[in-house]
């Protein structure tokens, strides 16, 4: 199939899924057009994956420049170019409406079905603001397909959004290859991850508490990897309770395999998860994840089994967890294996990508 992709080529998981989807169906020999803005970080060199960029005229009269159009426009271009079969969206804000218009403007000359992906704020935050509730919903009505990455989204977004319009769970998924465990751990300390965008969602300043608490019995040490508004607040954290030896801020990294496979316990004490794709990515590589119970990351962690769950700000549970699974490595790494088992039995490339392939077909067929 010709696919066209389009997301925000950011550090947002949202883009990551999307980008890790392109190069899934690529591999698999589909021919995979990204329409974005920017180069999404993790595509790579790539020369089987096509890059068409966005440009966005800037003329004085417009205060807001309309990237929605001009997205619209070059996804129309590119379909008819190249005969894309159809377009994939990854977030429905302003994605879905894009596809939407490239769809009507090609109707005359050829069928271009979209699929769009729900991922979590564009439906639980940005999608319920008054000034984008109803042309959300109305995009996702008009879509052909459309997916959301936890039963606990598409739950919510039927609700919310009142939609009649099937919505086709499809888990995020892990490439298990490329995420996996260390053969043999480096020499060091016991270290706690974490890994977000830093967004006041994500309640960074909670992990910088945990390790406050942690050491208090293990000589513990945290990654902070990622970046985001909330990252001053936890450096400063770190700074006022003695903690900046025992903190690294490690900004944004491409080797996040490599960095999971140095650590033993990922913190994920978000206040909201649709999904929580770093705590897959961390369980694929053996990390035990420590998350809250929110949204749809029950659906990924079950507690005391793979992982354990806290309630949203519970910190000293959560540095309890921590502190028990840093001071008995041997339970750790047991815990961390039963993680790996779940991503590759429940969340992997070769269960999940074939649903997003099924459904293209379905799509394709309804023609
Ligand atoms: O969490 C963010 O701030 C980024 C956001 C996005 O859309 O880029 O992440 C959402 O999508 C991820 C990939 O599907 C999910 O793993 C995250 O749980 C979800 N974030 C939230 O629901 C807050």
């Amino acid at each position: 199939m010709r696919i066209g992709i389009t997301c925000y080529p950011t550090y947002g998981g949202s883009g990551i899924v999307a980008t890790e989807l392109g190069l899934e169906l690529a591999n698999r020999g589909h021919q995979v057009h990204f329409i974005t803005y920017a180069n999404p970080i993790r595509l790579g060199e790539r020369p089987d994956i096509l890059y068409h960029e966005v440009e966005v005229s800037n003329y004085p009269l417009f205060q807001y420049p309309p990237y929605c159009l001009a997205l619209a426009s070059r996804m129309a271009e590119v379909a008819e170019q190249y005969s894309l079969d159809l377009l994939h969206v990854h977030y429905a804000i302003p994605h879905s409406v894009s596809a939407m218009l490239a769809r009507g403007i090609l109707s005359d000359r050829r069928r271009l079905p979209f699929v769009t992906t729900l991922h979590g704020t564009d439906i639980t935050l940005v999608g319920m603001d008054r000034s984008y509730y109803p042309i959300t919903k109305y995009s996702i009505e008009q879509s052909d397909g459309v997916t959301a990455i936890s039963e606990d989204l598409r739950r919510h977004t039927v609700e919310v959004f009142d939609v009649a319009k099937p919505i086709e769970t499809i888990h995020n998924f892990v490439n298990a290859e490329v995420y996996r465990p260390a053969e043999e751990r480096a020499p060091g300390p016991p270290r706690l991850i974490h890994l977000s965008n830093f967004r006041p969602v994500k309640r960074v300043t909670d992990c910088i508490r945990v390790l406050a608490e942690v050491r208090k019995t293990v000589e513990a040490e945290l990654w902070m990897v990622g970046d985001g508004p909330a990252r001053g607040a936890a450096e400063r954290l770190a700074h006022d309770l003695g903690l900046i030896g025992a903190v690294r801020f490690l900004g944004k990294r491409n080797d996040v395999p490599a960095l999971l496979r140095e650590a033993d316990v990922l913190l994920m004490p978000s206040e909201m998860e649709s999904f929580g794709l770093a705590a897959l990515e961390g369980m694929s590589s053996g990390v035990t994840p420590l998350g809250t119970r929110v949204g749809g990351v029950p659906e990924l962690i079950t507690h005391g089994v793979d992982g354990y769950l806290c309630e949203v700000g519970a910190v000293e549970t959560m540095a309890a967890l921590a502190a028990c699974l840093l001071s008995d490595p041997d339970r750790c790494r047991a815990m961390g294996l039963a993680a790996r088992r779940t991503a590759m039995e429940r969340f992997s490339t070769d269960l999940i990508i074939p649903k997003y392939e099924a459904l293209y077909r379905r799509m394709l067929e309804g023609g």
